[in-house]
């Protein structure tokens, strides 16, 4: 969102679900859209039908990855070095688009004196991936007539979370991949309404509609509806939050929707922090481990299924959700605790529903304005904006940037200047593996909405390794080991899993009662996003016990 929202002023993915299937050319950035965007994958499939070339960027051979063309397995956090070097060989091979980076950019010249030190030889030696790779992807995304990037946690899980995704945009600028019809620039959203709570105003520095908090003529608009005063200072995102409980500056936590307790990095730490609050209130559908350290459990409807609303999705769709069940026991709707909540502080709302809250967010929100709840109805979805009733909604974003008014196209897109970091947390003797953290198909975040189902799928928590690094360790499948990282340890069975590399780990966060992967990660984040580096953990891995002898037939303990 940030780095979106810096070069083009709106966070949001600039393309359309559908346009994916008249693109030529992918890249799938740090994302494994196989296992964790289902959906959105479908239409890549469909893409690929249509003589789309995939293009995998990951230091894992994915699920995805298996659909493409070309893997690139680079080592974890070196994607700047990736694009950086790409940059160069586009530049120097004069395959930059010079009449869009002329018309709708800024900062051209020093971009080039950034990325000139790139050269393949220097991309291929940091990132691991053979220089004549780099040269066939760059010349492939720069020659294509529609290319898209497309990107999610192997680009944002980074303490340089931001810089990476402007690492990204540079490209999409560089060769005018964005603001036409099937290019553009696309993170895909972790939930089904990422984009509808950024867009809401649950984040630190926006108001509804990325209108910013800090700009005194929005917030008079907000305070004449709302009847009240909102604080001019922007707020704090989670791990600033953690931080100020450290030093004692927050004392009281409303947690709503989120299992902090197991999905923070550095679970020592934040159990320590949670455990030292005044209060920490928790309003779930699940009593979580969050809710079994708090002082009050306010138990909510599950609003996919049990309350009316709307949701937002990657493509800024939004579209309505309706209640198929009846919330059990005490469980309420969210929005009628926070009434309830209200009126114990002396401001009656009556009852809303969610139709007056959409009303209040048109009122309040231009590019919400043309969303009445009957045509979000009729046409299945809108995708914002869409500032009044007539207007259909917008399929791609920025295509204003190609318009040779001045005044239709407003503000210039400015490139980056990104300089590659490594990850914090450095291998050394002691620490020689690069640990890597997500997800698979069959299961979701902390566990708690997948945890109680059974399936064939369902597997329990393993560390992956490459069979190479399995030999070498002497360990077998299904053997159980010591991960240790600089912050805690946990225990394991192994997986040998043939899309590892040597010297690289992978293990997800979904069984924290089994296996706590969080003990292990680092709380590292990025200044510009507040995103913690998830993605890059250095670990070591003991042998329990003495393997059994083996006997042939690889049998049991
Ligand atoms: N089945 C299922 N689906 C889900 C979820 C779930 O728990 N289960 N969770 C949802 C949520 S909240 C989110 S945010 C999304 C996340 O969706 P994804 O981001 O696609 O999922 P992850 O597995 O966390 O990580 C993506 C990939 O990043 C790669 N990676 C790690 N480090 C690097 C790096 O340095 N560079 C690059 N280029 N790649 C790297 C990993 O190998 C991994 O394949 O999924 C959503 N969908
Ligand atoms: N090691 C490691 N850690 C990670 C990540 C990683 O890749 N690796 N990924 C990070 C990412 S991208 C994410 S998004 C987080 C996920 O971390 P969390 O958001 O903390 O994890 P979830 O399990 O999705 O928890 C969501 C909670 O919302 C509750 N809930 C669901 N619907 C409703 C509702 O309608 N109302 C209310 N009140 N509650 C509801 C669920 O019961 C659940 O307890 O984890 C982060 N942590
Ligand atoms: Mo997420």
């Amino acid at each position: 969102m940030v780095g979106l929202a810096t070069v083009f002023g709106a966070g949001g993915g600039t393309s359309s679900y559908e346009e994916v299937e008249h693109v030529d050319l992918m890249m799938l950035w740090g994302s494994n859209a196989r296992a964790a965007h289902p959906i959105y994958f479908h239409h890549v499939l469909k893409g690929i039908h249509k003589g789309m070339r995939l293009i995998v960027v990951d230091p894992r051979r994915t699920e995805s990855a298996e659909w493409g063309d070309l893997w690139l397995g680079l080592d974890v956090g070196t994607d700047i070095a990736l694009s950086n070097t790409m940059a160069r060989e586009i530049i120097v091979n004069d395959l930059h688009h010079r009449a869009f980076i002329e018309l709708a950019t800024t900062d051209f010249d020093d971009y080039v004196a950034s990325v000139m030190d790139w050269t393949l030889e220097r991309g291929a030696e940091v990132t691991g991936i053979p220089a004549d790779v780099i040269r066939e992807v760059a010349h492939a995304y720069a020659k294509a007539d529609r290319a898209m990037i497309c990107w999610t946690l192997g680009i944002t899980e980074h303490h340089n979370a931001a810089d990476n995704v402007l690492a990204l945009i540079n490209l999409g600028l560089l060769t005018g991949h964005v603001g036409t019809y099937g290019s553009g620039l696309n993170p895909l959203r972790g939930q089904n309404n990422v984009q509808g709570g950024g867009d809401m105003g649950a984040i630190p520095h926006h108001l509804t509609g990325f209108q910013e908090v800090e700009n005194d003529v929005v917030r008079a608009r907000f305070e004449q509806e709302w009847g009240s005063k909102i604080n001019p200072k922007k707020g704090w995102h989670l791990s600033q939050m953690f931080e100020a409980m450290e030093e004692g500056e927050l004392t009281a936590l409303y947690v709503i929707g989120e299992n902090p307790a197991a999905s923070e990095a550095d679970n020592q730490r934040t159990h320590k922090l949670l455990a030292n609050l005044d209060i920490l209130i928790v309003q779930d559908i699940f009593l979580t481990h969050t809710a079994e350290m708090a002082d009050v459990v306010l138990p909510a409807a599950n609003s996919a299924f049990e309350s009316e609303g709307t949701v937002t999705n990657s493509e800024r769709r939004v579209q309505r959700v309706r209640p198929a069940l009846q919330p059990p026991g005490n469980a309420r709707d969210d929005i009628w605790i926070i009434a309830q909540l209200a009126a114990r502080l002396g401001h009656d709302w009556g009852d809303p529903s969610a139709h007056d809250v959409w009303e209040e967010v048109r009122r309040l929100s231009p590019m919400h304005a043309g969303m009445a709840w009957e045509r979000l109805e009729e046409l299945g979805g809108i995708q914002w904006p869409c500032p009044d009733d007539e207007h259909p909604g917008t399929t791609f974003l920025h295509g204003r940037l190609w318009s040779e008014d001045p005044a239709e196209q407003g503000r210039k897109a400015p490139f980056s200047v990104v300089l590659y970091e490594p990850p914090v947390d450095e291998l050394d003797e002691d620490y020689p593996f690069r640990l890597t953290t997500g997800r698979r198909l069959d299961s979701y975040n902390t566990g708690v909405q997948t945890g109680e189902y059974t399936s064939p799928l369902r597997r329990e928590e393993t560390l992956d390794m490459s069979p190479e690094d399995a030999e070498r360790l002497r360990l077998r499948e299904g053997e159980r080991v010591r991960v240790l990282s600089r912050r805690g340890e946990v225990v394991a069975p192994v997986r040998l899993a043939l899309g590892l590399r040597p010297g690289l780990l992978f293990m997800t966060l979904h069984f924290p009662d089994q296996v706590d992967v969080n003990n292990l990660t680092i709380d590292a984040w990025d200044p510009k996003s507040g995103t913690a580096e998830f993605k890059a953990t250095a670990v070591r891995v003991e042998k329990l016990e003495e393997p059994a002898v083996a006997s042939g037939g690889g049998g049991g303990e």
